[in-house]
């Protein structure tokens, strides 16, 4: 199978531009995605970009990794309703710091290797650029009726937010990245979210026109639930990459927790399971879906793509005293067992917050752990009754 094929039963692809599965049959071919530095730790949403990286690796091509080191100190207007606020400049350098670091543990560097990964950021050559020499040398390939015509921006023309000259310029940069690498390093291809593709073929018209080459292209869907909520988010926010932020549990949590339908389309674009090992595992689940099969694999897949082996094993011991001692789930934890789960809220309460014994309903509404009394009444009684009804 190649790679157009396997990235393809798994769900991979949305769009392809003609000619790039025969190119990479042709030979060894790099290709980029590119990153923006808006925070300081990439999410899960940006696992599916990662992943097509490694599926290209693995294939024998070359991966770019491109951190926006200028890019981000303008802001793509790509599926953005309103113009972004700007960050500050050591606000952007810690951030590309941040991910740079989190991008060269998923990709093979090892020099020996002769597709080994490349990291690179877009300031190293931006910052050399003068104005006049954009606007001559760039600008001037690209006609305005060209750009206006880019979802991405005609959103904005409607509507009363407009878009700034700024944020209108941005595909121009990123098709200029395209360019250079195409220029500097014979990189051909540039993958993304589906979100990227009018930026990415402003690149494949800056080559044509500039350089009179041909470049290539293909995204993948952006991921989203079965039933319409945001893919990446809990209610205490982003699932994030660094373990600080989001805890090995509390990631692997994320997973075990989706729907059987979200993780029969996850299990296929986030793991790395052949189709046989998916199709034997999908049959599995079917006769016991109550076992949550794709679930505790696709968690387990990806913790330790993420985290780490270590880092599985302490979540798997973690969720396995907290839910399958029946008896006594509370008990058999330790103290440092509580500390490493930050999905676990932790609260104190001086004596006297109580003026008299409390009773248990009156004690979980005024601690804030219900809204109400009412709420925490329907709960105790709820779980009182699953459990004589469990007896
Ligand atoms: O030459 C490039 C310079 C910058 C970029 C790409 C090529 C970044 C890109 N414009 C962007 O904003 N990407 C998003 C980001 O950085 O958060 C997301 C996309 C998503 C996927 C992911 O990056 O929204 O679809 O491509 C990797």
């Amino acid at each position: 199978m190649n790679l157009i094929q396997e990235l393809s039963w798994r769900g991979m692809i949305q769009d392809i531009m003609p000619g790039t599965e025969e190119q990479l049959l042709k030979e060894k071919t790099s290709g980029y995605i590119g990153f923006d530095p808006t925070a300081d730790s990439l999410h899960i949403g940006s696992l599916v970009p990662i992943l097509l990286l490694v599926h290209l690796q693995r294939a024998g091509h070359k991966p770019y990794a491109l951190v926006g080191g200028a890019t981000g100190m303008i802001g793509d207007p790509s599926g953005k309703s309103a113009e972004r606020n700007l960050l500050s400049e050591e606000q952007l350098s810690k951030n590309v710091e941040g991910i740079k670091n989190q991008l060269s543990k998923f990709l093979n560097f090892n020099h020996q290797d002769q597709n080994s990964a490349v990291l690179v950021n877009n300031y190293d050559w931006f910052k050399n650029i003068s104005f006049i020499e954009f606007l001559r040398d760039t600008g001037k390939h690209i006609t305005v009726n060209y750009m206006m015509a880019k979802e991405s921006v005609k959103k904005r023309f409607s509507g009363d937010v407009g878009i700034s000259y700024t944020e209108f310029a941005y595909q121009l940069m990123q098709g200029y990245d395209f360019y250079h690498l195409y220029n500097t390093d014979g990189l051909k291809l540039q993958m993304g979210g589906s979100d990227q593709w009018g930026n990415i073929t402003t690149g494949t018209e800056l080559i044509r026109r500039k350089a009179g080459g041909e470049a290539f292209a293909f995204t993948c869907p952006l991921i989203k639930k079965a039933d319409g909520t945001k893919f990446g988010k809990t209610e205490q926010g982003n699932v994030w990459l660094d373990p600080e932020k989001t805890s090995p549990y509390q990631f692997y949590q994320f997973w075990l927790n989706s729907t059987d339908e979200d993780a029969k389309n996850w299990i296929k674009i986030f793991t790395f399971l052949s189709q046989q090992e998916v199709n034997e595992l999908l049959e599995k689940h079917e006769q016991k879906p109550e076992e949550r099969l794709l679930q505790k694999k696709l968690a387990e897949e990806l913790t330790r793509f993420v985290h780490g082996n270590e880092s599985l094993t302490s979540a798997l011991e973690v969720t396995q005293k907290l839910f399958s001692n029946q008896n006594a789930p509370i008990e058999a934890l330790s103290i440092e067992d509580l500390e490493s789960m930050e999905g676990v809220k932790k609260m104190s309460f001086p004596k006297a917050t109580f003026q008299t014994e409390p009773d248990v309903v009156s004690f979980l509404a005024e601690a804030g752990i219900f809204p109400s009394k009412g709420e925490a009444r329907k709960m105790v009684l709820g779980v009182a009754s699953a459990s004589i009804a469990a007896k």
